[in-house]
């Protein structure tokens, strides 16, 4: 089990899939299943639409449920977590989830890019793609939570001895290798 962490426009959503196919496992993303969500207009979509929009976090009980659905599709869940955890009390849920199912989190890679390219990413994505969140305001706005909310959890996974840093500037094929390499995986 792995998870991708770093600041909104990393590329935890680009590496996550790439690393998830390379070593065929599955890759969860909690951004992309709320998005289906938000499209579909079902009841959670309504309800984290406008919280989404505003680039704040979706409340962690919302955010387990997926998680166990998620998991509960899979056989043998062999997962790479793309945008999870992203706060204290879902690290610890995900702890006992895993300690429950008695699997083991083998490595948490951190997507190190500095602010300004993380916001020309985006800028450049809202003129792609139009994302609703990816507008200047919401951008600043989803960095600072990260900084409060989900930059504690590295120290967190260090402490556990499982944090593997990878610089995310540069070819996107080079920074898959490295993350592949520091996990032992190529
Ligand atoms: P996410 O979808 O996870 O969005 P994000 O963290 O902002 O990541 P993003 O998709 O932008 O990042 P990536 O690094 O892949 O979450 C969206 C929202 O959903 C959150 O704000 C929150 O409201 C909610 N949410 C999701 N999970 C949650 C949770 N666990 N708890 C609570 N709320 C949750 O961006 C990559 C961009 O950079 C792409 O445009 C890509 O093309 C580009 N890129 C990638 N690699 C590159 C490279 N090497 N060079 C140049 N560009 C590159």
């Amino acid at each position: 089990m792995m998870i991708f962490l770093g600041p909104p426009g990393a590329g935890k959503g680009t590496q996550a899939a790439r690393v998830a196919e390379r070593l065929g496992l599955t890759k969860i993303s909690t951004g992309d299943i709320l998005r289906a969500h938000v499209r579909e207009g079902t009841e959670l979509g309504k309800k984290v639409a406008p919280i989404m929009e505003r680039g704040d976090l979706v409340p962690d009980d919302l955010i387990l449920a997926i998680i166990k659905e998620e998991l509960k599709k899979l056989p043998v869940p062999r997962v790479i977590f793309d945008g999870f955890p992203r706060t204290r009390p879902q690290a610890e849920a995900l702890d006992r989830l895993l300690g429950d199912l008695g699997l083991r989190l083998d490595a948490v890679v951190l997507l190190e890019v500095p602010t300004d390219e993380l916001v020309q990413r985006l800028m450049k994505r809202a003129q792609e793609e139009g994302r609703v969140d990816d507008n200047e305001e919401t951008i600043r706005r989803r960095l600072a939570v990260y900084r409060e909310e989900t930059e504690p959890l590295i120290d967190y996974y260090a402490r556990k001895g499982v944090l593997f840093t990878v610089q995310g500037v540069g070819p996107v094929d080079q920074i898959t290798e490295c993350v592949l390499k520091v996990i032992g995986a190529a």
